[in-house]
């Protein structure tokens, strides 16, 4: 595709040193996406400023034009922190229960998508295509088509999507689900997420139709389809070969004095099942008194969200658990469980995933999960760690080679812990090796050209219909 990418998202992972560290999937993926194509990357700069600039403040690195604008503090407040992380974050992971509603957050959420709009407005040139990333944006395309945009514009939606019974748990939801439908595609992680918000929108009068997916809402017809993120695979088994023999890997290499290590890795965040995990392996040292002292458990967990109550909680309910367990544990000489809040470099986390003997993948509920892949591109492949993968996390539909749990279960988490670290050679190589081959071909070059060339079909089939119509006057289609 010639055209110009245009790629927006709230937040933009700008080119500055400060952004080494950016511990949050979206920015990875779309970072590796707009690596050697050229285009526009827009959204929110992470500032709060009661006096924004009227202009995007636009940087250029690479063939990629990085134009950002600042919120003020009310949009950050009922956007950001309100409708997009208290409301649509807990309900699109099944948590309609931890939902706090309120209009002016609703209110807020749609003003800030206007704004995009209206700012995004200005750069786009006739021949770009769109695509917007993420639940913040739900609205914009339907912003767009009202300002005259009639560009190709694709939506992906990077958390899972919940049944229709607990999306409908959000007060006018059809003002905000119901706008995907102005997109011409819209894509999800799993074939599940995709039928999700297909039940959703069939019984408000969406025409189905099928091979590939559509639905036809008022005379707009929206493609559906999975199109499970992937990463930078060869890259990242090439930076973990490399940075295992960097100062701070040896270091923890030689911290461990020979026991085995366990890793998990995540933002802290109630869907990523952390507490539960402890859990496990409170349970795991508690039956399993032979592994005492010869397994160390680093939990690596960037703080997220610090200012919204339920992710206050969780931390101080996870180094409650912490301190439990290492002081019923732990030995002078030996601390069993090992919890970081910093975030780590992507070239150390490599490093420590390629150290590793299992990682504990175990979200409740999680549209993807890199953590998961990039653990096992980070293997050596003539002595492979284990992959404990949680049936909830959108990686299980394709690593289905891992030891796959459901987090609920701390038993079962424990005894696979077990097997995991006792895992004989043979058996661990057989199931990383068709794991990894499935990484290096579904890779996220290849997530970013099936969507792109799915947005891309989309136009030509519309534009067939739009002729189809020209020469039949008839409606076709809804
Ligand atoms: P996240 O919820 O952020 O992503 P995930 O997919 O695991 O979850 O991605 C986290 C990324 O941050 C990984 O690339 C990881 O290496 C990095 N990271 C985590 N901890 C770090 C640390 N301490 N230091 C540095 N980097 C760290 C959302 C969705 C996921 C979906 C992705 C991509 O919630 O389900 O997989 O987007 O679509």
């Amino acid at each position: 595709m010639s055209s110009r990418l245009i790629v927006v998202s709230n937040r933009v992972a700008a080119p500055d040193p400060g952004n080494r560290h950016t511990a949050g999937g979206l920015a990875v993926a779309v970072k590796a996406a707009m690596r050697n194509r050229t285009g526009v990357w827009f959204g929110w700069s992470g500032k709060i400023n009661d006096d924004p600039a009227e202009e995007p403040l636009v940087q250029r690195c690479n063939k990629v034009d990085y134009a950002v604008i600042d919120l003020s503090e009310a949009d950050f407040q009922e956007y950001y922190n309100g409708l997009a992380n208290r409301v649509l974050w807990p309900i699109l992971h099944y948590r309609g229960d931890l939902q706090e509603y309120s209009r002016a957050d609703q209110t807020g959420y749609m003003r800030v998508n206007r704004l995009f709009a209206e700012k995004l407005s200005e750069l786009i040139r006739d021949d770009d295509v769109i695509w917007v990333h993420d639940y913040h944006l739900m609205p914009l395309a339907r912003e767009l088509r009202a300002r005259g945009h009639g560009n190709p514009i694709g939506f992906f939606l990077h958390i899972p999507c919940a049944p229709p019974d607990i999306v409908q748990t959000l007060p006018h939801h059809e003002d905000i689900f119901g706008a995907l439908t102005y997109y011409d595609l819209v894509g999800f992680q799993t074939e599940r997420d995709r039928d999700n918000f297909a039940h959703y929108l069939t019984p408000m009068g969406a025409t189905l139709g099928r091979n590939p997916m559509t639905i036809s809402v008022d005379g707009r017809q929206t493609r559906l389809g999975a199109f499970p993120v992937g990463i930078e695979t060869a890259a990242f088994a090439r930076l973990s070969r490399f940075s295992m023999h960097s100062r701070c890997v040896e270091d923890v290499r030689e911290s461990l004095q020979g026991r085995k290590l366990v890793i998990g890795v995540d933002r802290l965040d109630y869907s990523k099942g952390i507490l539960h995990r402890i859990n496990a392996f409170d349970r795991f040292l508690d039956e399993h008194p032979e592994w005492r002292s010869k397994v160390v458990f680093l939990q690596i967990t960037p703080r997220s969200r610090s200012d919204i109550k339920e992710y206050i909680a969780i931390e101080d309910e996870v180094t409650a658990m912490v301190g439990k367990i290492n002081g019923r544990y732990g030995e002078a000489d030996w601390t069993p469980l090992r919890y970081i809040n910093r975030p780590y470099s992507r070239t150390v986390l490599a490093g420590l995933y390629r150290l590793a003997d299992v990682a504990l993948v175990t979200p409740l509920r999680d549209g993807m999960n890199l953590v998961a892949k990039e653990f096992v591109a980070a293997q050596d492949r003539a002595d492979p760690g284990v992959l404990v993968l949680s049936e909830f996390a959108g990686a299980s539909a394709e690593l289905d080679r891992a030891l796959i749990v459901n987090p609920h279960e701390s038993e079962a988490v424990a005894a696979a812990l077990r097997q995991a670290l006792e895992m004989p050679l043979e058996e661990r190589q057989r199931r990383h090796d068709p794991m990894m081959d499935h990484l290096l071909e579904y890779d996220i070059d290849h997530w970013a050209e099936e969507f792109l060339s799915a947005l891309g079909e989309t136009r030509h089939r519309s534009g067939l219909l739009e002729s189809l119509r020209g020469l039949f006057a008839v409606s076709l289609g809804g």
